[in-house]
């Protein structure tokens, strides 16, 4: 019997033979295509008409770490370098509460006026940890976040500076060839990521406060010394006559430097982003740079020299990853250090017998 409830000891009970069901999927219904994947060509022609949504899309594929977002990337890049440079890059640094993110919402306003595009990019290398620091409030750059000419981007998070760095120096790339002519790079006022942003702007913008009297300490003079222009920020209120002493006392120090090879002399001036007092002098200032060093030579040979610095960046970068990542490297790298802690093996043999291990993994 199919049903055991169909008995005659169960009365006024019948229970009739099921039906086969149909499949939960309509049969009829056409598979949605998977979401294609842009070819270089379209990536290219979408980001030269300035489409947006392409650009995006293209950094994404710059900032991932999946080889075949990189191969594909690579060859945008490429084929977007013969319509990228011409543009003004400025970094933007300051230490956090310098008031970067005000700076740069009233900063990105001033240039625009006289139209163009504005791509606002970010170096943090921290990102990964704190996802996101700079860039991340996007609440301070609220006129300039919904422009209809800016496009921002924050930091990629992608582990190393040097990786971070590459990866928003190729961004570049993309933006200027999507129009976009004026390119702000901002970084956080600490440590190494000057020295990466400085490497990819034509203009290194130092954002500083003052207040505790002695300003110049704890300012790494190398930075100091990368700085075509120092701004003290938050001239306002009560706060004006130390801003000012401030200036004075960074325009004493800047003469103890060398000249720069530029030949400029760095300003230092004061400002406040909040109040937008002094804006326009900043980008006087800044356009009166590319100017001099348009017609002194010195903003070629910089940027050349930059082509230089990451072509050897690269190379560096691609030897580390290629020796690290191989698999006998790997196996091997965690003895050696271990031999080397406990005394057995000076740390010069110890390199020395993995790169011999790796030159031979590679003539295998
Ligand atoms: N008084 C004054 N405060 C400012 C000025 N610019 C920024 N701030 C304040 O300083 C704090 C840090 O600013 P923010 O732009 O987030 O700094 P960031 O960390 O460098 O990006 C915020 O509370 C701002 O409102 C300014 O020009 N004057
Ligand atoms: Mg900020």
């Amino acid at each position: 019997m199919e049903h055991p409830e169909n008995n005659e000891e169960y009365k006024g009970l019948a229970v009739n033979k099921g039906i086969e069901q149909p499949s939960s999927v309509n049969p009829y219904l056409k598979r949605k295509p998977k979401k294609r994947l842009f070819t270089v060509a379209d990536y290219v022609e979408g980001i030269v008409k300035g489409n947006i949504t392409i650009l995006s899309q293209a950094v994404t594929l710059v900032e991932s770490v999946k080889p075949e977002h990189q191969s594909i990337a690579q060859e945008v890049i490429e084929k977007c370098l013969p319509y990228s440079g011409r543009s003004i890059r400025v970094g933007i640094s300051g230490v956090p509460g310098a008031g970067k993110s005000t700076s740069i919402d009233v900063f990105g306003l001033h240039v625009l006026e006289k139209g163009g595009k504005l791509a606002v990019l970010a170096i943090d290398p921290s990102s990964e940890r704190s996802k996101g620091s700079i860039l991340g409030d996007k609440t301070r750059m609220e006129q300039l976040s919904v422009h209809p000419a800016s496009f921002i981007r924050p930091s990629p998070s992608a582990g190393s500076l040097g990786g971070v760095a590459r990866k928003t120096r190729e961004t570049i790339i993309l933006c200027e060839a999507a129009g976009f002519d004026k390119i702000f790079v901002e970084t956080v006022g600490v440590g190494q990521s000057e020295t990466a942003v400085h490497s990819m702007v034509d203009f290194f913008l130092l954002i500083q406060l003052a207040g505790t009297g002695d300003e110049l300490q704890g300012i790494k003079r190398g930075i100091m010394e990368m700085a075509d222009g120092i701004v003290i920020n938050k001239a306002d209120g009560s706060n004006i006559d130390k801003a000012k002493l401030a200036a004075a006392q960074f325009r004493n120090a800047l003469h103890l430097f060398p000249a720069p090879d530029s030949g400029w002399t760095p300003k230092v001036l004061t400002y406040s982003g909040f109040y937008n007092l002094g804006v326009k002098e900043i980008w006087d200032m800044v356009y009166e740079y590319m100017d001099f060093v348009k017609a002194n030579g010195y903003f070629d040979y910089r940027r050349n020299e930059q082509s230089k610095y990451w072509m050897y960046e690269s190379i560096n970068e691609q030897l580390r990853d290629s020796f690290y990542q191989n698999a006998q490297i790997e196996q091997m790298l965690g003895e050696k250090e271990q031999q080397v802690l406990n005394g057995n093996l000076t740390s010069f043999v110890a390199a020395k017998k993995l790169l011999d291990t790796y030159f031979e993994e590679l003539r295998k």
